[in-house]
């Protein structure tokens, strides 16, 4: 065990209550492709081109159709040794909170899976972005299940809203969109309430969400990074465990007690 594992082992041990943000990452080595690594680039679109209220005015279809791709994509996936690492923390002793960039629902899967005929509840995630299985209407805002493929062959095949006939969309938030309120508030909330957060497999480029570890460091807490390479963020983090966190996190938080 290296020496910043033993290290970052210790301050979970001594952490009160636990806030966990995570991102891209976590997902990788569960096959969903990140942001900004290889894969990140649909059809030559960039994410941040596609997931605009102005891409999906201008070109429904081919937003719809990314977001199929992505549900199908994701629909063949499972939580990885990673998700189920945090949703055991979060179901044991110390009070621990998980934050997620993610629309995947691989930590909501994870908690079931880890709970088993327990209460998931305390390792459901905030989705701080949305849901992509989920679907709003554009118009009345009412969430109905998301079918994992839709339809794109013509603009009068896309999915209908059954209460206005308003166009239906995934209920993730876009750029340039707010957060829901209350999600972000009991987001940062959490994160102030916090001794340690846990940042996990987020490049933290992409605002509000990547000001969540901040709230703990303004509130005197501190902060264990796990990232395959270093981020804005390694320099606030008292330990960055540099690797894959399907492996790291496992090794971070399940074997007995720290050394
Ligand atoms: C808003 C849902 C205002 C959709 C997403 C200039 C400066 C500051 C901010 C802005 C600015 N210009 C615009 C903004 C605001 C903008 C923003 O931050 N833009 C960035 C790009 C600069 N933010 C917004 O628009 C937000 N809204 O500000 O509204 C407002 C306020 C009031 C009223 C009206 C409006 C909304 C942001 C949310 C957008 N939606 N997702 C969808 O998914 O389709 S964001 C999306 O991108 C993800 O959810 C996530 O947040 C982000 C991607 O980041 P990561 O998850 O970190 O992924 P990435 O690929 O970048 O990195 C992966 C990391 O994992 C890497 O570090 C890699 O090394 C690591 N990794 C890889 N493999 C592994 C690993 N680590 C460990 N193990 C591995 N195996
Ligand atoms: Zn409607």
């Amino acid at each position: 065990m290296t020496e910043e594992m033993a290290q970052a082992r210790r301050l979970v041990a001594q952490a009160g209550r636990i806030v966990v943000l995570t991102g891209a990452g976590i997902s990788a080595e569960s096959g969903v492709p990140t942001f900004r690594g290889a894969g990140g680039l649909w059809k030559s679109h960039r994410p941040e081109e596609l997931a605009t209220p102005e891409a999906f005015a201008r070109d429904p279809q081919t937003v719809w159709e990314w977001y199929s791709w992505r549900r199908g994509l994701i629909a063949e996936c499972a939580p990885n040794h990673g998700h189920l690492a945090l949703a055991r923390l979060a179901l044991g002793d110390t009070p621990t909170t998980i934050v997620t960039q993610n629309v995947d629902g691989l930590h909501t899967r994870a908690a079931h899976e880890a709970a088993g005929d327990t209460d998931p509840s305390p390792a459901l995630p905030v989705e701080v972005h949305g849901a992509i299985d989920r679907d709003k209407c554009s118009l009345c805002a009412v969430r109905t299940p998301g079918a994992t493929s839709v339809d794109t062959s013509s603009h009068a095949s896309l999915p209908r809203c059954a209460t206005c006939n308003g166009m239906l969309r995934p209920d993730v938030v876009w750029f340039g969109e707010a957060l829901e309120p209350e999600i972000l508030s009991r987001a940062f909330q959490v994160a102030r309430d916090a001794d340690l957060c846990l940042v996990v497999g987020t490049s933290a480029l992409v605002q509000p969400a990547a000001s969540v570890p901040l709230a703990t460091l303004q509130s005197g807490g501190t902060l264990i990074e796990v990232n395959i390479e270093l981020t804005p963020l390694s320099a606030e983090a008292e330990v960055s465990l540099l690797g894959p966190s399907g492996e790291l996190l496992p090794e971070l938080l399940d074997a007995g007690p720290a050394p």
